[in-house]
């Protein structure tokens, strides 16, 4: 196993409920629009991903009011750039922490020698504002490729952003192993093929994560330990990198 790619938003972070939807409805605001998006509301919206896809699927879903404008596309990615620069603020005011285990493994692999990667549907500078922010200054250094948004031209579930992230690392998807956090995730790393273990959250536990080669609740700590959703019933009680190693080996 030469690599370990990290999906970001629902894997690095649960950044979707009070980081995201957040920054969108603080931009609706700024933008005076009346357009407010509940958390059960934006669970359905995520079905969607990529910030500027996801207002344009709103529009279309709910016909919202908003100004007449003669750019549609040119208007959402206005609207989009306020609402990066106010999720970045977030990440900056510390408000948005990695998940559970997360630091653990990914220090683990650093130290271990195992080049990471991180292919993700989220603007570039939230993963740098992450990373940054949320892991410690610098820390984007680790990180071999970063495949993010707008690189490619079609984003999760289609396998663009994985295989954008392979051809870059100049590695086969059976030298590498994927870890993800949702249906739309895992869909994009198997198109690629690659081995995949999901770390469900809150807005993805009830997706189908048929392929996956593990799928647990969360990374785990010591004192936090994880739990096995689908697939081996190993005697670990965190995911670390002697048993992400194992799965890939399958
Ligand atoms: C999740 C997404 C992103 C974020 C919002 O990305 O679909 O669109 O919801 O970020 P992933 P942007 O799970 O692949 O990390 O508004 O910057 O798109
Ligand atoms: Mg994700």
């Amino acid at each position: 196993m030469k690599a370990i790619i990290f999906d970001v938003d629902g894997t690095l972070a649960d950044t979707e409920r009070d980081g995201h939807r957040v920054a969108f409805n603080l931009a609706f605001a700024d933008a005076g629009l009346d357009w407010v998006w509940s958390e059960e509301m934006y669970g359905r919206l995520l079905a969607v991903t990529g910030g500027k896809e996801r207002i344009r699927h709103y529009i279309e879903l709910e016909e919202p009011e908003y100004p007449t404008v003669d750019d549609l596309s040119a208007w959402i990615a206005s609207l989009h750039a306020s609402k990066t620069e106010h999720f970045v603020s977030l990440l900056q005011a510390g408000e948005i922490p990695l998940r559970s285990g997360v630091r653990r493994l990914l220090t683990e692999a650093h130290e271990a020698g195992v080049t990471l990667a991180i292919a993700t549907t989220t603007t570039p500078q939230n993963v740098s504002a992450l990373l940054e922010h949320a892991m410690f200054p610098g820390a984007e250094s680790w990180f071999k490729i970063i495949g993010a948004g707008d690189i490619v031209p079609n984003k999760k579930p289609s396998s663009d952003i994985y295989d954008y992230v392979l051809a870059e690392l100049g590695l086969s998807a059976a030298e590498c192993i994927a870890i993800e956090d949702s249906h739309n995730g895992l869909s994009s790393s198997l198109e690629a093929g690659l081995t995949t273990i999901v770390t469900v959250n809150g807005y993805t536990e009830a997706e189908d994560f048929t392929g996956a080669a593990l799928v647990l609740d969360q990374m785990g700590e010591s004192n936090d330990h994880c739990h096995v959703l689908q697939g081996d019933r190993e005697k670990k009680t965190v995911l670390d990198l002697e048993w992400v190693k194992s799965v890939w080996s399958r």
